[in-house]
């Protein structure tokens, strides 16, 4: 089959997630064949460096060997079998046990899911569950975070905070609540009618004073728990600024509010410890978990369950009526085991924390200098760079669509970088070297170049239409 052969059948048959149907059908989409290390090879046989760890989750690169036998050696020796009925078997307790092991001391405890968006299912149910056995049924409030994203389950999308998404396909999930972001760039640095050209550190402290706020209004007898990504990922690689993390745990302990970090993408290494909450110093109830638990090599989630919340569905709980009939699938989960033991032997977590990270840092800080470069950040490999018009430092009108041309450009010059509106992100695999860093910061740079060139052709042709 050639490259058209993929694209007529796909066009045919296949809804892609996230996708506009109809244009990516006029377009056509680009066939990833194969992977080795950081690169991934197209139909055509472009090679592509791969710098968003495929969705997030690719952490040890592409081609390992040791995760192909691991999972031919569990399909052999038992392919499925289930964790219902008082059953389970040797791939789902060893990496209980390992997760365990690896998660901060008051965590030891994990329920299995399948994917990131049902594992926050499992949250809200745990945690609604947690305060009625508790003798407070009426805690039942869930408060996110705007542009916060987890998951496409009802109510992984409920929980989350993309607009977008919660414009198509309600009703959403009743007694979600959602508070601002602390995204500095997008609203303290630029305002959006909020607080302009304010100190970031100010404004991470204001950010927590609105969760407080939504509390009270709330009522906190009402609510049940908040739930973060330590670094919003799908939201833009939002790094908060270092007050918010602090005065969050603050509000949530005055008002006793169990903390939820999902962890699907800060997990497992990305900002240079097991768990995002480690990095930030946090202590949080419930960890949703996925992606990078098994190198995406195959599909595997989980909910890592804190002592106070834990100890209480088993002491009073009696049975727990959810699960899924892949919840901690033997074949993803011994994949996940060996994913695990190979990081911890080649000390991959903490090469990102003492090496990589801040080598990354260094390189991705001298595209800040860049014309169209508004701002630079990086927290162990998680990278984001903010594009901003040269000719004022404001942001682009959303209609020049300037993020996707650049990272249009920059697939066609042989680098995936996403992005989100006028956000470039990066998330490479964990075990990138310091040359590929080196690659990558070389062709992002390129793709910033090629775009402001576009963009002074588009303004000359419009000078000209004008003068003509
Ligand atoms: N929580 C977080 C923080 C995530 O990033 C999920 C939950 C849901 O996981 P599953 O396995 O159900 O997809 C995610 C997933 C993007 C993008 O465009 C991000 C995700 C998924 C798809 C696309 O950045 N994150």
């Amino acid at each position: 089959m050639q490259t058209s052969d993929y694209q007529r059948l796909d066009r045919a048959h296949h809804l892609h997630p996230f996708t506009d149907f109809k244009a990516l059908g006029e377009e056509g989409s680009r066939i990833i064949e194969r992977g080795k290390g950081v690169y991934i090879i197209d139909s055509e046989g472009n090679r592509i460096l791969d710098g968003m760890a495929g969705l997030w989750c690719v952490n040890l690169g592409y081609g390992r060997e040791e995760l192909v036998e691991a999972a031919t050696a569990q399909m052999r020796q038992l392919p499925y079998y289930n964790n219902f009925f008082k059953t389970t078997h040797p791939p789902a307790v060893k990496l209980a046990e390992t997760l365990c092991r690896l998660a901060p001391p008051h965590i030891n405890r994990v329920f299995f899911t399948g994917s990131g968006s049902e594992a926050n299912d499992t949250v809200l149910r745990m945690v609604r569950r947690y305060w009625a056995l508790k003798g407070q049924p009426e805690k039942q409030w869930v408060i996110g975070r705007e542009n916060a994203y987890h998951g496409s389950t009802v109510a992984g999308l409920s929980l989350g905070g993309m607009a977008p998404m919660h414009e198509q396909g309600g009703p959403l999930v009743p007694k979600i609540a959602h508070v601002r972001q602390p995204y500095w760039f997008g609203e303290g640095r630029f305002g959006e009618g909020r607080s302009e050209g304010q100190d970031p550190e100010a404004f991470g402290r204001e950010c927590a004073a609105a969760l407080e706020a939504k509390i009270l209004e709330l009522g906190e007898e009402n609510v049940a728990a908040f739930i973060a990504e330590p670094v919003q990922g799908a939201g833009g690689a939002i790094i908060p600024p270092a007050s918010y993390w602090p005065a969050v745990k603050e509000v949530l302990a005055k008002y006793d509010i169990l903390l939820v970090a999902d962890e699907v993408i800060c997990g497992f290494g990305r900002l240079g410890e097991w768990f995002g909450s480690v990095h930030y110093g946090l202590e949080p109830d419930l960890m949703p978990i996925a992606k990078g638990l098994s190198s995406g090599y195959l599909p595997i989630g989980g909910v890592l369950v804190g002592d106070r919340v834990a100890d209480t569905l088993i002491e009073e709980g009696g049975e727990f009526f959810h699960g899924f009939t892949y919840s901690g699938h033997p074949t993803c989960a011994a994949v996940a085991q060996r994913n695990l033991e190979l990081m911890e032997a080649e000390g991959v977590v903490e090469r990102v924390r003492d090496d990589l990270g801040p080598y990354l840092a260094q390189r991705w800080q001298a595209l800040a200098k860049h014309p169209l470069v508004g701002e630079a950040r990086s927290l162990g490999l998680i990278g984001a760079l903010e594009l901003i018009d040269p000719a004022n430092g404001e942001r682009f009108d959303e209609s020049l669509a300037v993020g996707n041309l650049c990272r249009d450009l920059c697939f066609a010059s042989g680098l995936v970088m996403r992005s989100v509106g006028d956000t470039m992100i990066i998330s490479p695999p964990l075990v990138i070297t310091h040359a590929e860093i080196d690659g990558l910061v070389g062709k992002a740079r390129a793709a910033l170049d090629a775009t402001l060139a576009r963009l002074a052709d588009t303004t000359t042709d419009q000078q000209e239409e004008t003068l003509a």
